[in-house]
């Protein structure tokens, strides 16, 4: 089912960051939707990824990530 996940997202300190971020996450199957805020540093996305796949995607674009309530 669809659901949305909320990760925080360490490293992100530009504009640019936030278009990395954004454009890995929408990349991962399953994804729907994807807001990333800088000032919060945080990330929520809506669809049907699994949560692992999130994290790992944010990480090779070279941010950390880790799932939040
Ligand atoms: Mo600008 Mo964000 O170099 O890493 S893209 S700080």
């Amino acid at each position: 089912p669809a659901s949305t996940t909320e990760l925080a997202i360490e490293g992100m300190t530009c504009a640019s960051c936030v278009g990395r971020v954004e454009k890995v996450l929408q990349a991962v199957p399953g994804v729907a939707e994807v807001n990333v805020n800088l000032a919060t540093e945080r990330a929520t996305v809506r669809g049907v990824a699994g949560v692992d796949a999130l994290i790992a995607a944010v990480d090779r674009a070279g941010y950390d990530a880790r799932a939040i309530e």
